[in-house]
């Protein structure tokens, strides 16, 4: 899988110069994507004779096709949706503010863009709320009978952090898809931009919204693999560097 540093896909292992990008990386964007005026991006995946781009679409994908330890989709297709339904709406109303955030220098800008970043971190907990795990009439999870394995045992005090995923105690596309934002949110803007997303929401009680972040970050596998912060904010440095030329 390829991905470049300074990305929510960051993966140490094969990354792209997005400020140089070699001839047999566009080569092999344009082998997936037809349309050759698309900018060339990050994550491209090629899986034996499969070959995909786009984030979303490449970690579905592989929850499906290598389906062996944690399911990261629940098995009825209505508690399917909603946690698609959660992805769409994260990345749709959070995703934005937050990179624009990151992006605009004026203060006045800033503060608009953390205003709309806000709201919607509101709108996430209100979400959760209502469709989240074990709450609400439309809830995802043991409401449509279905239950999902965890393969590990857990003591008491991770088993309480997990039942602050959206879908209560399970870990699903939902978290994988988000995390990373969350990560950069949270480490990246009180440095960037002096906003602590995690103690601005704590300010404004949404409370759903800071555990379920909590419970992201302290997931094993987004501690094993998610850049450090240092790394982070090297990389948002090189990004604008690279683009400013
Ligand atoms: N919707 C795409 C967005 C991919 C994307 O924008 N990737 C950025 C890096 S994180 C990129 O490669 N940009 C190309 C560039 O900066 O030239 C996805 O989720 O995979």
């Amino acid at each position: 899988m390829l991905t470049a540093r300074l990305c929510a896909c960051w993966s140490p292992n094969a990354q792209v110069d997005l400020a140089t990008k070699p001839a047999e990386f566009i080569e092999l964007y344009h082998s997936i994507v037809t349309d050759k005026a698309a900018k060339e991006a990050v994550p491209v995946i090629v899986d034996g004779k499969t070959r995909l781009v786009e984030s979303r679409i490449i970690s579905e994908f592989l929850a499906r096709q290598y389906n062996t330890g944690t399911p990261l989709l629940p098995p009825d297709a209505a508690s399917q949706a909603l946690v698609q339904l959660f992805i769409q709406q994260f990345h749709a109303k959070v995703v934005p503010p937050y990179l624009r955030l990151i992006h605009v220098e004026e203060q006045k800008a800033k503060a608009e863009a953390t205003k709309d970043l806000l709201e919607a971190l509101a709108a996430m907990d209100d979400f959760i709320n209502l469709h989240g795990g074990y709450q609400g009439d439309h809830a995802v999870g043991p409401h449509y009978s279905w239950s999902m394995h965890s393969s590990v045992d857990q003591g008491a005090e991770e088993q309480q952090q997990q039942q602050q995923y959206f879908m209560g105690p399970y870990y699903s596309l939902a978290e994988v898809s988000c995390t990373p934002f969350v990560a950069r949110m949270v480490q990246v803007l009180p440095e960037w931009r002096e906003v602590d997303v995690m103690q601005l929401c704590k300010d404004k009680g949404l409370s759903r919204m800071v555990s379920w972040m909590e419970a992201c970050l302290q997931r094993p596998s987004a501690r094993l693999t998610g850049p450090k912060k240092d790394e982070l904010v090297e990389g948002l440095a090189e990004w604008e560097w690279s683009h400013a030329m």
